[in-house]
């Protein structure tokens, strides 16, 4: 039987981003943002353990294809975020930080812009550029204790390896130790190239160094004016350290998306703010994680399903249902850009852009997908 997807099961998104910062710097006000959440805020240790929500990736095309296809739900891709318990020493990475870090996918600095007498800080005053500094030394230095415990283990196991396997041990040790000299040097393993030794003395060490990292600049509301500006300073601040960023003011937005939705796109319009930083970090967020979206439409829902960069359409149709990945016949297909300057699917068509693909086709970002299945 020949059938097209309009049965869906809930795909959750399972890629998460870890959120870490200085004690009070909004971690749990910005993740309540991106989330819709409403964990407890109040800085310095404030919730003892980690948060864990969802964000919706806003995305126009879903939004668009909605109105065109009159669809009755509108789905978007996600992002799961983790918000670690504040930590009262100063030190991001101790005990259950760890141990959540280790499940994430990337890494989120919240970096605090916001001047406010009646929430002390750390170091005693305000300054950003300080901490994304101590912060990204933080994350090396993390690293750099990781290999060494590693380093020591494998140095106290090398005299119970029989000597075949002891050489092979060795090189390994002596790869790590390389390694940590490069990392003292300042490199995250996230900036360079590893050789095959390289990853392989690596491949069971958790490194925090090797997770995309990105920066959200919690400002003040005085300074939501000036959001460009502080966003080009920031940008220059990362530039090529493979870090991206965005401004975004933690306590405004957790104050917007608090609000009725329609009361919130009023307040926003009013704000005349152009997109939220919200909104910019959690594109950005998908964007790190590498991650593709495809769109599947009709008058049921229009959704938009999160894959892999360089997924083929058989791993597609997977994300949507295994019984659809294992019965896969064929996809049709077309570009969204496409789609919008034909109007219509038989315009599409027409013009040789609603397209016929096979298994190994390499889905793109924003491909209209429908799968033809047997089951
Ligand atoms: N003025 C101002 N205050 C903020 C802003 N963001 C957070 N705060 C306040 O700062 C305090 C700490 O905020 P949290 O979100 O709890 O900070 P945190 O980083 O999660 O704190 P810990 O988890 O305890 O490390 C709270 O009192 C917030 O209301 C902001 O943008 N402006
Ligand atoms: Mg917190």
């Amino acid at each position: 039987m020949l059938s097209s997807v309009q049965e869906i099961d809930q795909h959750k998104s399972l890629m998460k981003i870890g959120i870490i910062g200085l004690p009070a710097s909004g971690k749990t006000t910005i993740f309540n943002s991106l989330t819709r959440g409403k964990a407890d805020t109040g800085g310095f240790g404030s919730g003892r353990s980690a948060n864990v929500g969802v964000a919706h990736v806003p995305d126009e095309r879903v939004d668009i294809l909605t109105k065109m296809f009159k669809s009755k739900k509108t789905i978007y891709a996600e992002v799961t975020y983790v918000d670690l318990p504040g930590s009262t020493s100063g030190d991001l990475f101790e005990g259950e930080a760890m141990a959540h870090l280790q499940q994430v996918d990337a890494i989120l600095h919240v970096a605090r812009g916001f001047e406010d007498g009646s929430v002390p800080h750390l170091e005693g005053s305000v300054d950003y550029k300080r901490d994304i500094e101590k912060v990204s030394f933080d994350i090396l230095f993390a690293d750099i204790a990781l290999l060494e415990r590693r380093i020591e283990r494998l140095e106290k196991g090398l005299p119970k390896l029989k000597v075949a396997e002891r050489d092979e041990a060795a090189k390994n040790i002596e790869t790590l130790k390389r390694l940590q000299g490069d990392l003292e040097t300042g490199i995250p393993f996230r900036d360079r190239d590893l050789e095959p030794a390289e990853t392989k003395a690596i491949s069971d060490t958790f490194t925090l160094s090797s997770l995309p990292l990105l920066v959200a600049l919690n400002i003040g509301e005085d300074d939501i004016a000036n959001t460009a500006e502080l966003e080009q300073q920031l940008a220059e601040l990362l530039d090529g350290k493979s870090i991206g960023g965005a401004a975004i003011c933690g306590s405004l937005e957790a104050e917007l998306v608090g609000m009725e939705a329609e009361e919130e796109a009023e307040m926003r319009a009013g704000l005349d703010a152009g997109e939220p930083g919200l909104y910019r970090m959690i594109k950005l967020s998908y964007k790190v994680l590498g991650l593709n979206s495809f769109l599947t439409v009709g008058e049921d829902e229009t959704r938009a399903w999160t894959v892999d960069i360089g997924a083929l359409a058989t791993k597609a149709a997977g994300v949507i249902h295994s019984d659809i990945e294992r019965g896969f016949i064929r996809a049709e297909t077309v570009a969204y850009q496409d789609f919008i300057d034909c109007g219509t699917m038989a315009e599409a068509r027409n013009r040789g852009l609603f397209r016929q693909e096979g298994r190994d086709y390499v889905v793109q970002d924003g491909d209209i997908l429908n799968f033809l299945f047997s089951v």
